[in-house]
């Protein structure tokens, strides 16, 4: 567990675990804030109370990873920690590991997450037992790649949406944002904005990249959605969002940076392709089956249905 034990917020004052240290933070640079400068203590001082209002809540993080040594440790290196606490957020790391025979799990380790495994190889796989494992006193949950393609320094983005109410999912969208030199090669950009395009006019799904590996969840989400989860591989993220559309839930996209994988591709683009137009297609006619208990979450796919 990545439970922030150096920092913490308590009376009204970002700390560190050692007193003698204790700093307060200039959130933007992560340095000390001069005592002098009067319009950022005021600045501070407003930001605190207004941390303070609120609760503090919980993300936990999702890095499915196999043999991801050469990335896996500046993703989690960014995940800005110290923002997170100013700003009322405690953080879990959760790496998911497939057998991985390199020093992913020795990286891992070093940085203090929490690790799990799971033995069935696969995105998909360790993907559920990722959501096996967000506790249930998680508010939102992240998923990105150990790759270091997609930016941990931009969970912001993805959250800030979900904070304010605007909606239950947010995809990072590397289409409409920052993709850098030949981090995305020509035959996956189109393949993706096929699929894209296909989801938008038949799963009337407002988003803009099928195929990302930046999600951000609200839990109850998770919670509704795993259990209807099946793939085993990259056919994941397909079938997530067009299984969340169908289930009605209010998804959009935000522009992220996209940059060159560290490490080699697990993804087979003819293979894996192939699987993500199946389940494109399978699932327009799929129905979610409800036990007794999800009578609200029928409602909304039935009031989704009718809408469309
Ligand atoms: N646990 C686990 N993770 C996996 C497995 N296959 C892929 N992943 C992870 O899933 C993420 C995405 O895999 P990538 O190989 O980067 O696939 P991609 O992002 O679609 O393709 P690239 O553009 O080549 O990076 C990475 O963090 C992988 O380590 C697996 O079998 N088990
Ligand atoms: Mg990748």
């Amino acid at each position: 567990m990545f439970h922030l034990k150096k920092n913490a917020i308590a009376n009204n004052k970002i700390i560190t675990a050692n007193p003698k240290t204790s700093v307060e933070i200039d959130f933007e640079n992560h340095l000390p804030l001069p005592f002098t400068d009067r319009r950022a203590c005021d600045r501070r001082f407003t930001d605190r109370r207004a941390c303070d209002r609120k609760k503090i809540k919980k993300i936990t993080i999702l890095i499915p990873c196999y043999n991801e040594e050469k990335g896996l440790g500046n993703v989690i290196d960014g995940v800005p920690l110290k923002k997170l606490v100013y700003f009322g957020y405690k953080t879990e790391i959760i790496v998911i590991n497939n057998n991985s025979s390199d020093n992913t799990i020795k990286i891992a380790r070093e940085k203090g997450v929490k690790i799990v495994s799971e033995k069935k190889q696969g995105k998909g796989n360790a993907l559920k037992t990722g959501f096996r494992n967000v506790s249930n006193d998680t508010d939102y949950v992240l998923m990105l790649d150990g790759d270091n393609t997609y930016k941990s320094e931009e969970i912001f983005r993805l959250i800030e949406p979900l904070e304010n109410g605007f909606c239950d999912v947010i995809l990072g969208s590397r289409l409409e944002g920052k993709i850098n030199d030949r981090s995305f090669s020509l035959f996956n950009r189109i393949g993706n904005w096929l699929f894209t395009f296909f989801i938008r006019r038949f799963y009337f799904a407002n988003i803009t990249d099928t195929c990302t590996g930046y999600f951000a969840w609200k839990k109850k989400v998770v919670d509704e959605l795993a259990p209807h989860i099946k793939s085993s591989g990259f056919a994941i993220e397909v079938e997530m969002i067009t299984k969340m559309a169908k289930l009605g839930y209010k998804m959009y996209s935000v522009p992220i940076t996209y940059d060159r994988r560290e490490g080699h591709s697990k993804l087979s683009p003819i293979l894996d392709g192939a699987k993500i137009i199946c389940m494109l297609f399978k699932n327009l006619t799929w129905k979610p089956s409800f036990s007794n208990d999800d009578s609200k979450i029928e409602k909304r796919y039935l009031k989704n249905l009718v809408k469309k």
